[in-house]
């Protein structure tokens, strides 16, 4: 599969995953709708694109979170915008670590707002799209932590199970569509995701990382773009991804005895 004069619609596009999905796809002559909240970095990343590739770009800024303004979002693209090829469900995040017995319940509610139910917002207009036109690849943004759950990890944990969960759905529905869903799970990529999680807390964020090379953006943006490009009758399901230093959630190698 080609993705040159194809329109992708990249969800939190204006960091880390998303951002460098966008890129690679770019580099591919793939026109992108680039969405996220951050409407100043949406503006300067879509220039970007736009000068060192021949594709277009179009910026929409709203939260996932809010279904009207998701829906209305989308609606308002003009009908050659429409015709979204692919979707990379990515936007999303972890708030917190902590037990469950003590763990900030506005927390929960913000991630299972943003990475569940605006998985949902989004797909569900993009997919009727997807259904009209015959064809559509939906890539979603998983994580390891879909597989497997860790100390005070909870209620992110839950979360990226459901996307897991969401993802079969999602094949099972639409699979009569002739559209492909594929979930992509990585274990630790070095993004803005863990100062996300430590609310600005840079040095705790650091720890994170500490000792060893994690996955970078990079690297989860070519495996999109590997998924992508298989041929029109093989879907990539589910791929788990992890640094070379990572074997599960709890055990890293950072070099220390
Ligand atoms: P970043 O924090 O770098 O990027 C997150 C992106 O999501 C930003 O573009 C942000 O945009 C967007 N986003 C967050 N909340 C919302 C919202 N309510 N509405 C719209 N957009 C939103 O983190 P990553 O790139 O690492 O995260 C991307 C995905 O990868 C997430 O789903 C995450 O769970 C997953 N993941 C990350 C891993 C990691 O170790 N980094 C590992 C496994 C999975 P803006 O703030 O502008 O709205
Ligand atoms: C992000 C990876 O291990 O911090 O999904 O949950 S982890």
């Amino acid at each position: 599969m080609k993705l040159k004069n194809k329109i992708a619609l990249i969800t939190g596009a204006t960091s880390g995953i998303g951002k460098a999905c966008a890129e690679f796809l770019a580099a591919e002559g793939c026109n992108l709708i680039i969405t996220g909240r951050r409407g100043d970095r949406l503006e300067e990343l879509g220039q970007a694109l736009t000068l060192t590739h021949p594709i277009k770009t179009k910026t929409l800024r709203f939260d996932v979170r809010d279904r009207e303004a998701t829906h209305a979002a989308i609606g308002s693209l003009d009908s050659a915008w429409q015709q979204v090829d692919i979707l990379i469900n990515n936007a999303g995040l972890a708030l917190g670590l902590a037990g469950i017995h003590d763990g900030d319940p506005e927390d929960w509610d913000t991630m299972m707002d943003t990475n569940v139910k605006g998985i949902l917002n989004v797909t569900r207009p993009v997919s009727q799209t997807m259904i009209n036109q015959g064809h559509g690849h939906i890539v979603n943004i998983g994580s390891v932590a879909g597989r497997e759950v860790y100390p005070k990890g909870n209620v992110y944990c839950a979360s990226k199970h459901a996307v897991a969960a969401l993802s079969k759905g999602m094949r099972i529905d639409l699979l009569q569509h002739g559209i492909k869903v594929s979930l992509v799970s990585p274990g630790h990529v070095n993004t803005e995701f863990a100062e996300v999680r430590f609310k600005g807390d840079r040095e705790t964020a650091q720890q994170v990382y500490k000792g060893f090379q994690p996955l970078r953006p990079e690297d989860i943006a070519e495996t999109v773009l590997f998924i992508l490009t298989r041929p029109a009758h093989v879907n990539i399901d589910d791929m788990l991804i992890m640094a070379t230093s990572q074997a599960n959630t709890y055990l890293i190698n950072r070099g220390e005895d």
